[in-house]
C-alpha cells in the first residue's frame, strides 16, 4: 500500500535544518583547516601561472571535468536525499511499499549514461593529450636535459638539437651541484623542445607551473625522450625531480627562466663566447642566481640535510 507523504513535523524540520548546517560546516572545514582563501580553494591546488598553451589546455580540461563531476554529484545527491526524505518509513506504515525492481528503461538509462559521460571525457582528454605530446617538424629552440644523482645538466643546442660549442671547444652546459642551483634559460616562443636523458637511475623533469613532467630513464639513445611546449609568457619558475631517485632526491631543484627571444639569443651568444651563466644572465638584466629555490646543504654532519 502506497503511503501519502505527510506534512513534516516541526521536530523533523529542525532535524533537517541541523543536517544542512552540519553539511555546510563539513564542506567549509577543509578550506578553513588548510588555511586557504576561498579563492585558492577553487584553484584546487593548481598553480596560478600557466606559462604555456599546453598548461592552459590541461587546466581547462581539469576545470571542465570537475564541473561535470560536480553536476553528476549534485544530481545523485539530490536523488538520494529526495528518496530519503520522501520515502522515509513512518509510524503509520505497516506494509512494504510497492516494489519496483527490474525497471528496464531506468536500468538501461543508468547503464548507457555513464558510457556517454566517459566518452565525452575521453574525447577531450585525447585532444589535450595529443597537443601536449605533439612534436613540431622543426623546433624554434632546443635544450638537452640530463638528470643525474642528484642534480641537473642542461646543454644549449641549436634548433636542430646539436650541442653548441663554447670558446673552450666544449659543449655549452649548465650543471648544478650542492652549492649551485642550475638555471635553464628558454625563449618565450612556440615549439621549444627539450631532449631528456638520465645518467644513472630514473629521474623526472618537472616544472609545476607548466603542469608537466616527463620521466627520464637511463639507457642512452634508446631511452631519449623529447617534448615541446609553446610558451605564452615570460617568467621564473622552479623545477624539480618528480621521481624518488635516492637520498638527495628532494634537493634536486633547478630554475627555468623564460625570456624574450632577443634576450635568449644574447644569453646563448654570451655563453658560447665564454661567459658563465650568472654573467650572461646579468647581461640581459636577469638575477644572476636562482630566486625560486636555494641550494641545500647535503653534508649529513651539518644536520641541515635531514
Ligand atoms: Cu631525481
Amino acid at each position: 500500500m502506497r503511503q501519502v507523504v505527510g506534512t513534516p513535523s516541526r521536530e523533523r524540520r529542525g532535524r533537517a535544518r541541523r543536517a544542512i548546517g552540519l553539511t555546510a560546516v563539513a564542506a567549509l572545514l577543509p578550506v578553513v583547516l588548510a588555511g586557504c582563501s576561498l579563492d585558492d580553494a577553487f584553484y584546487l591546488g593548481w598553480p596560478r601561472t600557466r606559462p604555456t598553451d599546453q598548461s592552459e589546455q590541461m587546466f581547462d580540461l581539469w576545470v571542465g571535468s570537475t564541473i561535470a563531476a560536480l553536476a553528476v554529484g549534485v544530481v545523485v545527491w539530490g536523488l538520494i536525499f529526495w528518496c530519503v526524505a520522501a520515502y522515509k518509513k513512518k509510524d503509520s506504515d505497516t506494509e512494504l511499499p510497492r516494489q519496483t525492481h527490474y525497471n528496464l528503461p531506468a536500468e538501461l538509462t543508468f547503464t548507457a549514461l555513464p558510457f556517454v559521460l566517459i566518452g565525452i571525457l575521453f574525447y577531450y582528454t585525447v585532444i589535450v593529450q595529443d597537443n601536449v605530446t605533439e612534436l613540431s617538424e622543426q623546433p624554434k629552440a632546443c635544450t638537452e636535459v640530463t638528470a643525474f644523482k642528484w642534480n641537473w645538466q642542461f646543454t644549449y643546442t641549436d634548433e636542430n638539437c646539436e650541442a653548441l660549442t663554447g670558446a673552450d671547444g666544449q659543449p655549452v652546459t649548465e650543471t648544478g651541484d650542492s652549492d649551485y642551483i642550475p638555471i635553464i634559460v628558454v625563449p618565450n616562443e612556440d615549439d621549444v623542445r627539450f631532449v631528456g636523458n638520465a645518467e644513472d637511475v630514473i629521474h623526472s623533469f618537472w616544472v609545476p607551473d607548466l603542469l608537466f613532467k616527463r620521466d627520464l630513464i637511463p639507457g642512452g639513445d634508446a631511452q631519449t625522450t623529447q617534448w615541446e611546449v609553446d610558451f605564452n609568457s615570460e617568467g621564473t619558475f622552479v623545477g624539480r625531480c618528480a621521481e624518488l631517485c635516492g637520498a638527495y632526491h628532494a634537493f634536486m631543484n633547478f630554475e627555468m627562466r623564460v625570456v624574450s627571444p632577443e634576450d635568449y639569443e644574447t644569453f646563448v651568444n654570451a655563453r658560447v663566447e665564454g661567459a658563465t651563466t650568472p654573467e650572461a644572465l646579468e647581461l640581459i638584466g636577469q638575477d644572476p642566481y636562482a630566486t625560486t629555490t636555494h641550494p641545500f646543504n647535503t653534508d649529513p654532519a651539518s644536520g641541515e640535510a635531514s
